[in-house]
């Protein structure tokens, strides 16, 4: 991991749940680390339940401009750290990476799959789709810009995973993803599970994204997300997941921390949590 750079992804657009864009400008104010702010349009959000495909073309022109900015980051010898917004704005993020770096896995850390497609969605909430697409399964019209430049998924895990679609997972099965439940993060200690997970991403690859969703944590804990699961990891393991990332800074090329939601947080927990691993990666 090199000197770090922010891209502010202010986007709520995948998720039916309106706030996660105003994540960024809460979690940046008190750094002074070059930040690349980038908002969403100013459109009617989707919100209907017929539409499968809801804001398809404006999380499209999202992801393209977050895939850019964080291409010039990469290209200028630093580390792009996202920061959300909803889940699919890393689209960009993790497929830039995957393009400069030429051949990179991924771990995802996540209550969800994130593992639909435009097939099996049954919310059409593109914030399900984003790890299919980064791995080039189906979606390839929200990878548009890119052509047979995926994340292998045999070099994809997922961390801390609780509640996945049974048509969801047969994606994953399929892809040959690999998965690691919240239970075994609970029995096996968070700090094996990220080893044995960098173990897989980085098998035969030229480094790692990183990809930190804010749900795996316990809604208890941290209720200040868009799509709470209960019985989460705690906020300790989750440090220890980090601390992980931290021990591996040099395979570690590019880190995403999404799905805040200040409007529905209690007492700041939320965003206290997401500070604290904020302060632990830009040490
Ligand atoms: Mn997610």
């Amino acid at each position: 991991m090199k000197d770090i750079n922010f891209i502010s992804a202010c986007s709520d657009l995948g998720v039916h749940v309106c706030g996660s864009d105003k994540g960024p400008a809460v979690l940046t104010s008190n750094f002074s680390i070059k930040n690349y702010i980038l908002e969403k349009e100013n459109i009617n959000k989707s919100f209907d339940p017929n539409d499968l495909r809801k804001n398809e073309k404006y999380i499209n022109n999202f992801t393209k401009k977050v895939f850019d900015t964080a291409l010039n980051i990469l290209n200028d010898n630093k580390t792009p750290l996202l920061i959300g917004g909803d889940h699919s704005t890393v689209i960009g993020s993790a497929l830039a990476s995957q393009k400069y770096h030429n051949n990179i896995g991924i771990i995802w850390v996540d209550a969800h799959g994130d593992y639909n497609t435009f097939e099996t969605t049954k919310s059409g909430n593109i914030h399900g789709l984003p790890l299919a697409s980064i791995t080039g399964y189906k979606c390839k019209e929200l990878t548009y810009f890119i052509t047979n430049n995926f994340i292998n998924p045999k070099n994809c895990v997922v961390v801390g995973a609780r509640s996945i679609d049974p048509w969801e997972i047969g994606n994953m099965v399929d892809a040959g993803v690999t998965i690691f439940t919240t239970k075994d993060v609970k029995n096996e200690g968070a700090d094996v599970i990220m080893k044995k997970a960098i173990d897989i991403a980085y098998n035969n690859t030229n480094g790692v994204h990183i990809s930190l969703d804010l749900d795996v944590i316990d809604p208890i804990i941290a209720p200040g997300v868009s799509i709470p699961e209960d019985n989460g990891i705690s906020d300790t393991e989750m440090y220890l997941i980090v601390d992980e990332i931290l021990k591996h800074k040099d395979i570690v090329k590019s880190i995403d921390l999404v799905e805040l939601n200040p409007e529905l947080d209690i007492d700041n927990k939320t965003k206290n949590i997401a500070l604290n691993i904020l302060n632990k990666l830009t040490k």
